[in-house]
């Protein structure tokens, strides 16, 4: 059995999964990354083919990245206090401001609160959790751009996107706790939070799924006239998806108002970003629909804001779609918490990533730029900032202390929650025999 110890080039990763059926998704879950051993033994057919060109710098289409390379599109440490981004955000009123703060650090502390809650193993927490960590600017400059009844097609990782437009922090602490006065009545958990009253129409554990949801949203904005507009949120990983481009294509084709919101934080599960990426952006893949196009500091807020502020113009004045690019860096695993510790930010020691890029990404964190860009613009003070950091975070703990003493659901609401035909399919499966009456985990 032949096997490889150097390096995978991008031409042979796209043999192996081509020989084995393979996805992506399929390597990201077997383990094999760029550096690590694998077996070549399965390989048959397919010539490498030099006639086809493969971008060889930026994030994507890299056949040499290496884990650490993130660190070469680090942004810079500061928000520039001047340039057309940061003087969009200045033009806004201070309570708006002071908002937008609060829900990033709403998201930042909420997050933090359920990762020391699930280690720490003290209400036996359980289920998939992706947090948003490192990644907030995003969610908060896009719905500071937005109207709340614009709708918003969240994914696995949409914690911060909920609570960016509105989400209720007792639904959610509820519902991680699977609890009956969750958003999902405890029969949810983390993945499938939805609040309709505020145009959040999900997170969604089926990764690409967020295009079709927005466009949906949009077409029917349309046909109503209502102006509103469709936001999908996706990472680098989901832009591999074969729905995304006829998604971009179609909505460009109607000239539907919405806005693809890429989430760039370079690690798909653990497949480096430069594996899923043939383009050096994520935004270039759809240049040739002639749609606006924006590729942004995911971790400056103004950029996000003033990118989508622009997107949100473009779409309610009616010619279409845009896209935007947001770079940044999720702080902990893809999911759960290896490598996290209670009282510790961020997740170290991760087989893929080094912790020296971590770091780097760390001492970028968006919401302390935000802070120090309001202070140093002398649109708040340390003093204010406090107080609202306090805030969100009683709003935190008040929310787990409410998620404790909700009750349990009762196991036949979960039927009285599935069928269209609720009373008839309940008696139905009541009248089985051998239901089960408790929970088991
Ligand atoms: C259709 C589908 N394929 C695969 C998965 C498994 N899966 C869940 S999250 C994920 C990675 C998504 O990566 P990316 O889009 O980069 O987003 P990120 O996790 O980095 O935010 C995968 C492959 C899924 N949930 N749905």
């Amino acid at each position: 059995m032949a096997t490889t110890t150097s390096r995978i080039d991008r031409r042979t990763l796209l043999k192996l999964m081509g020989s084995a059926g393979a996805t992506a998704t399929v390597i990201s879950t077997t383990g094999c990354s760029i550096g690590q051993s694998v077996s070549a033994s399965g390989l048959t057919g397919g010539k490498f083919d030099k006639s086809v060109p493969l971008a060889t710098e930026g994030p994507g289409g890299n056949s040499a990245w290496m884990p650490g390379d993130a660190v070469k599109f680090l942004p810079p440490s500061d928000i520039p206090t001047r340039g057309p981004a940061a003087d969009a955000m200045a033009e806004l009123p201070k309570e708006k401001l002071l908002r937008m703060y609060e829900l990033m650090s709403a998201s930042r502390k909420w997050e933090t609160a359920m990762k020391d809650l699930f280690l720490s193993a003290k209400d036996n927490l359980y289920g998939a959790f992706h947090t948003y960590i490192g990644e907030e600017a995003i969610a908060v400059g896009v719905m500071g751009a937005l109207n709340d009844d614009d709708y918003i097609a969240s994914t696995h990782r949409g914690h911060g996107h909920l609570i960016a437009k509105g989400g209720d922090l007792n639904k959610m602490s509820a519902e991680i706790f699977f609890k009956a006065t969750g958003y999902n009545k405890g029969y949810g958990g983390s993945m499938h939070i939805t609040d309709m009253s505020k145009g959040i129409m999900g997170m969604n554990g089926i990764v690409g799924a967020s295009y079709y949801m927005a466009a949906g949203a949009a077409l029917r904005a349309q046909v109503k006239g209502t102006k509103q507009v469709g936001v999908a949120f996706f990472g680098d990983g989901a832009s591999a998806s074969p729905y995304y481009f006829s998604a971009v294509r179609s909505c460009a084709n109607m000239k539907l108002p919405v806005i693809f919101v890429a989430e760039n934080n370079f690690q798909y599960m653990g497949v480096p970003m430069a594996l899923t990426v043939p383009t050096k952006y994520i935004s270039e893949y759809t240049k040739g629909l002639a749609i606006p196009h924006h590729l942004v500091d995911g971790n400056d807020v103004s950029a996000v804001y003033a990118a989508t502020r622009e997107a949100v113009e473009w779409a309610r004045a009616g010619h279409g779609p845009t896209v935007i690019e947001g770079m940044t860096y999720r702080w902990y695993d893809h999911a759960g918490f290896a490598g996290g510790r209670v009282g510790q930010d961020a997740a170290m020691g991760l087989p893929y990533r080094s912790d020296e890029e971590v770091k780097q990404w760390m001492s970028r964190d968006p919401n302390v730029r935000y802070k120090n860009w309001l202070v140093a613009k002398g649109l708040a003070s340390d003093a204010e900032l406090a107080e609202i950091d306090k805030k969100a975070q009683a709003a935190v703990e008040a929310s787990i202390e409410f998620a404790r003493k909700s009750e349990d659901p009762k196991p036949e609401d979960g039927v009285l929650n599935t069928y269209a035909n609720q009373a008839a399919e309940a008696t139905q499966f009541f009248n089985r025999k051998n239901i089960p009456t408790a929970r088991t985990t």
